[in-house]
């Protein structure tokens, strides 16, 4: 019976493909679960299968592919002069990956071991590569937080990352060493696995972010010492490619599409300061991912995306033969953008085949592009796979986490972001996970460490009471969590208005100005795991902590190896001698947070 029908199903779906595009049902959650898909393949009209019993109404916190491969990739981190990827005409001082901008694709599939071998060619800078959204169980020593979970990668040396990806979609990785990543320190990851509606084709990743002619650690050290804020970016890139509004040089990136067919694109925000909203126009988005999180597909014309963000999307080239604006519009209710104003259309192309190769895009759009920089409502973005977050969170694990601020006129107005009133600031020779290792529990009080010493689940209620009417994009490393409720004020500690039931899972949410987030994720991966904003400007001033989690099972080894680690902190304490004054063979000195 099961087969029979499965198979009727099967053949359904390939003659839909042989024909013109129709709508094909797909199916639910709970049918999925009664089928137990083991025996269907993956395909453009089966998107939900995947292999050995696994799709995509799997568990993913319990189960992933078991005979996964190993996926190797070596990186060498160069300080080159490049010229503005917007065809400014101007160079500027980069790092790049392989001599890359963005860095190479890592691709793997759902239950692979991915392995990063990382050469830092860079004189006088340390590094350390962050895997955004990657669940790292087990694995918290390959999360490449210098100063958390590793010392710096020291200039002339290699370090090896390893680790599952227990998840599967889109994400990127970046430099985790002070505001190193918005100098060229970035890339895209794709991990295949199943999804929950059909497309024919993947167009990839689009990553969108701000760019600064101006290297990254000079707008830094601007940012720290100003009443103002950073200085505004100067333009932005869609996937490492724009025009600049100085002398109309550069070009737009370009999708290409063939009319009939349905698309993947994967959007990511990959920027230092800025939210974007997009939208193409003629297409509407059909969402199917929050971050890492599959979700009940949705269609939108304009999806907003901070920092950190991603949404997979799908649409249908069912339009007429011709070019169409992929439109990006800057959140400026929170940021600016020097490009915002000298009438350029920002974004990128999606053409048709057939259409003309030469020309912009006339297309027109009915959408009013967002200026706002709220997140994308809750009750839309909801898992395919349902979970339940207990009530008994807020009276029994509920910690509150004060963000507010600081600027110091005695030091140049230092500005500084606090966590409870305190900045984050790590010592790189000195990472927490090292100490933990080391048998010690006791951290410096900018470490900003919160314990969760058992397993089960916790609430934290994020509470912005800064003076400086900012959002946050908190980004959660070794984890996804469950956004149970958000708002602007105070939350008055009633469950009123809460979601518990299957709630926004995700790794990156915004916390609204003036306003809290409550967030609420189980215990159940041992390790040392930052929670920071992902305005690079903004962790480097502080906006940071560390969740010491489980640290007894971290001492009792279960973390495997960390041979890694210690032979990676041998080598940075010989380059960085511990206390010394900036001189000899190291010129800098560590003037922020470190990450
Ligand atoms: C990059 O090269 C420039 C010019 O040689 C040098 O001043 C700077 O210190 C280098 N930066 C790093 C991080 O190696
Ligand atoms: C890293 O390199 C940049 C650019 O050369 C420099 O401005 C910064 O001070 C360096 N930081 C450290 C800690 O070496
Ligand atoms: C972005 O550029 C990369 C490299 O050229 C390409 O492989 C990818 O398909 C592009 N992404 C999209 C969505 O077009
Ligand atoms: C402000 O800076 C001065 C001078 O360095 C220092 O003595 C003081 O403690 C700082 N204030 C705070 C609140 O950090
Ligand atoms: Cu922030």
């Amino acid at each position: 019976m099961y087969f029979s029908s499965l198979a009727a199903w099967l053949s359904f779906g390939s003659l839909a493909l042989a024909g013109p595009l129709r709508a094909e049902p797909f199916p639910t959650y709970e049918e999925l679960v009664k089928r137990q898909d083991g025996a269907c393949t993956n395909g453009r009209r089966t998107r939900q299968c995947w292999a050995s019993g696994l799709s995509i109404a799997t568990d993913f916190d319990e189960k992933w592919p078991i005979d996964g491969e190993t996926v190797t990739y070596n990186f060498e981190i160069s300080n080159v002069t490049r010229e503005n990827p917007d065809g400014s005409g101007t160079v500027r001082p980069m790092m790049l990956i392989n001599g890359q901008y963005p860095g190479p694709l890592v691709r793997a599939k759902w239950g692979d071991t991915i392995v990063i071998n990382v050469k830092n060619n860079l004189q006088h800078n340390g590094t350390g590569i962050h895997w955004h959204g990657i669940r790292q169980l087990n694995s918290c020593q390959d999360d490449g937080v210098p100063g958390v979970t590793e010392c710096p990668i020291a200039p002339g040396r290699t370090r090896q990352y390893k680790f599952k990806a227990t998840q599967f979609g889109t994400s990127w990785y970046h430099s985790h060493f002070s505001a190193q990543y918005g100098d060229g320190v970035v890339g895209t990851m794709i991990i295949d696995g199943p999804a929950t509606a059909n497309y024919d084709y993947d167009l990839g990743v689009l990553p969108i972010t701000d760019w600064y002619y101006t290297p990254a650690f000079t707008v830094n050290e601007q940012a720290q010492h100003s009443l103002r804020g950073p200085p505004p970016p100067d333009n932005i890139l869609v996937n490492g490619t724009h025009i600049n509004a100085a002398n109309d040089n550069g070009e737009y990136a370009r999708m290409n599409v063939v009319k009939g067919k349905k698309y993947r694109i994967r959007l990511v925000n990959t920027a230092v300061d800025t939210t974007f909203s997009v939208s193409l126009d003629g297409h509407p988005f059909t969402v199917i991912t929050s971050d890492f999180v599959p979700i009940k597909p949705y269609t939108t014309d304009q999806l907003t995306i901070q920092i950190g963000q991603r949404y997979d999307v799908v649409i249908k080239a069912s339009e007429t033969i011709d070019n169409y604006w992929f439109r990006v519009a800057i959140g400026t209710d929170c940021g600016r953008n020097n490009i915002v104003g000298s009438g350029k259309q920002l974004g990128a192309i999606l053409h048709y085949e057939g259409a003309s190769t030469s020309s912009n895009p006339t297309s027109t759009t009915t959408v009013t592009m967002r200026t706002s920089c709220d997140d994308e409502q809750s009750s839309n973005l909801i898992p395919f796979v349902p979970n339940t977050v207990p009530t008994s969170v807020v009276n029994n694990n509920n910690q509150p986490i004060d963000v507010n601020s600081f600027s110091n006129s005695s030091q140049n107005n230092l500005f500084r972001w606090l966590i409870d009133g305190t900045p984050f600031i790590i010592d790189w020779n000195n990472p927490s996970l090292e100490t933990v290792l080391n048998g010690a529990q006791t951290f410096s009080p900018t470490e900003n460490v919160y314990t969760i010493p058992n397993p089960g689940w916790n609430l934290f209620w994020i509470q912005s009471t800064s003076a400086v009417p900012l959002p946050h994009p908190i980004h959660l490393h070794g984890h996804d969590y469950y956004i149970v409720g958000r708002g602007s004020g105070t939350w008055d500690g009633s469950t009123t208005g809460l979601t518990f039931d299957n709630p926004t899972r995700r790794d990156t949410a915004m916390l609204p100005r003036n306003g809290y987030l409550l967030i609420a994720f189980p215990a159940d991966n041992p390790g040392m795991w930052v929670m920071h904003c992902h305005i690079a400007w903004h962790a480097s001033q502080g906006l940071s902590l560390q969740f010491g989690e489980r640290m007894g099972e971290i001492v009792g080894g279960s973390l495997g190896d960390v041979g890694v680690l210690r032979k990676g902190c041998e080598e940075w304490d010989g380059y960085w001698v511990e206390g010394s004054e900036p001189g000899g063979d190291r010129p800098y000195g560590q003037t922020d947070s470190g990450i």
